[in-house]
């Protein structure tokens, strides 16, 4: 079986980059090309496997059009999964245009590829919570209204329903994964859990002094990113293309999040944790909590990590970063503060 991942280089193309090859796949991923190495998240895989052509890297871009059909026409790949987007809410803000272009482009660009292709090639969008926008307590599952609050969430409601075009009027087998927040060690730096963690182990190594957050209230349905991108893979083994929500079942605010991770080192959160208006967003997804029962129906898929085991494995990888932040630090390498801009 052949692969192409869009977004190889983030959290979730690295686990599934290991998944497929863990299950004999031929990996290809878009690499974009920038002016300092962004393959840190799947550098081990990229030294074991390329040797042998198990996994592929090609430059391109979600906005090159013609470069993304090229590379599906020569590539031919069993299943196409578009990880690719410019992730970060607040970031959606500042950069409306930018992040709308790659969440619809990409996708309408891949479908009409698969389209036009004669091997029925399966797609997956990587579909997202936001997009419902969180305006009510309710537990949201498939048939849940969108109605997305941020430029981000816009862009990923028109590949949603884009996909799903395509899937009724062309036969396209493809399939929406609306996932719920997922996090690891691998998160990226300034989503909110993983900026918790890591300044718990910063603060336990003594190279941080305080944590800034934003609104301390919003409350997220929290999972493993492991444990999704096994559901992405699920849905795609399917016999239909269908639409799947993965969520845990719970919610827990930022609050609770960043309690639990300080109580993990026995630290005191409210020593440490300060606020500011400067993390707050022009409009706010408040409350979101999935209901995954199709997925846990009709895939067998669950989650095997809860949010205290969540917290766990982030707080003791980043305890183990900051233990070599420190040794670095004695070698004046790094500065000793660590914040990063607005976000
Ligand atoms: P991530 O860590 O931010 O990774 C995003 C990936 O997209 C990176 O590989 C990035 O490349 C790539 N990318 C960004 N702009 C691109 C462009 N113009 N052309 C080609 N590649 C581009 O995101 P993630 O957490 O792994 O999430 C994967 C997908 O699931 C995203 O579409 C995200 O919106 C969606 N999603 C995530 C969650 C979650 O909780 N994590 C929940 C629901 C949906 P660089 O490394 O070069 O920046
Ligand atoms: O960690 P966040 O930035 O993630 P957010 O906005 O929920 O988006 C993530 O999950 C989506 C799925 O629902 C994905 F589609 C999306 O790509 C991304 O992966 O913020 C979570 C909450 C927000 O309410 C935010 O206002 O935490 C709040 N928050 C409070 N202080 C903060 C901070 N968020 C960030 N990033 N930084 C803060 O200091």
């Amino acid at each position: 079986m052949k692969a192409l991942i869009t977004g190889i280089t983030g959290q979730d193309g690295a686990y599934l980059t290991q998944l497929l090859l863990d299950k004999d796949y031929e990996v290809h991923g878009l690499l974009r090309r920038s002016s300092s190495i962004n393959t840190s998240r799947i550098d081990d895989l990229i030294s074991e496997y390329t040797a042998e052509n198990r996994l592929q890297l090609h430059y391109s871009d979600l906005l090159d059009s013609s470069s993304i059909t090229n590379l599906i026409n020569s590539i031919n790949p069993d299943e196409i999964y578009n990880l690719a987007a410019q992730s970060h809410v607040s970031v959606s803000f500042e950069n409306p245009i930018y992040t709308t272009q790659v969440g619809t482009l990409g996708s309408i660009t891949i479908l009409e590829a698969l389209k036009h292709s004669d091997k029925k090639i399966k797609f997956y969008q990587a579909s997202s919570s936001e997009m419902f926008g969180g305006g009510s307590k309710e537990s949201l599952n498939e048939s849940s209204a969108f109605n997305p609050k941020s430029p981000y969430g816009a862009s990923k409601v028109f590949a949603h329903d884009i996909t799903k075009i395509y899937r009724d009027s062309y036969d396209v087998f493809g399939v929406n994964g609306i996932l719920f927040n997922h996090e690891s060690p691998l998160r990226g730096e300034t989503f909110v859990t993983r900026k918790i963690s890591k300044a718990v182990g910063r603060i336990t190594a003594g190279i941080q002094e305080k944590l800034t957050l934003g609104n301390l209230d919003a409350s997220r349905d929290w999972g493993y990113a492991k444990d999704y991108v096994q559901g992405m893979w699920l849905m795609m083994q399917h016999e239909n293309p269908e639409d799947w929500v993965l969520a845990t079942g719970v919610t827990k605010t930022v609050r609770e999040f960043a309690i639990e991770a300080f109580n993990h080192v026995n630290l005191n959160w409210e020593d440490f944790v300060l606020t500011s208006e400067k993390y707050l967003r022009p409009n706010e997804v408040h409350y979101l909590l999935g209901d995954s029962s199709k997925a846990r129906k009709e895939l067998k898929w669950k989650p095997s990590v809860d949010f205290s085991g969540l917290v766990k494995i982030m707080v003791e990888y980043d305890i183990n970063e900051a233990k070599k932040d420190l040794a670095l630090l004695k070698d004046n390498l790094i500065s000793p503060t660590w914040e990063y801009p607005k976000i």
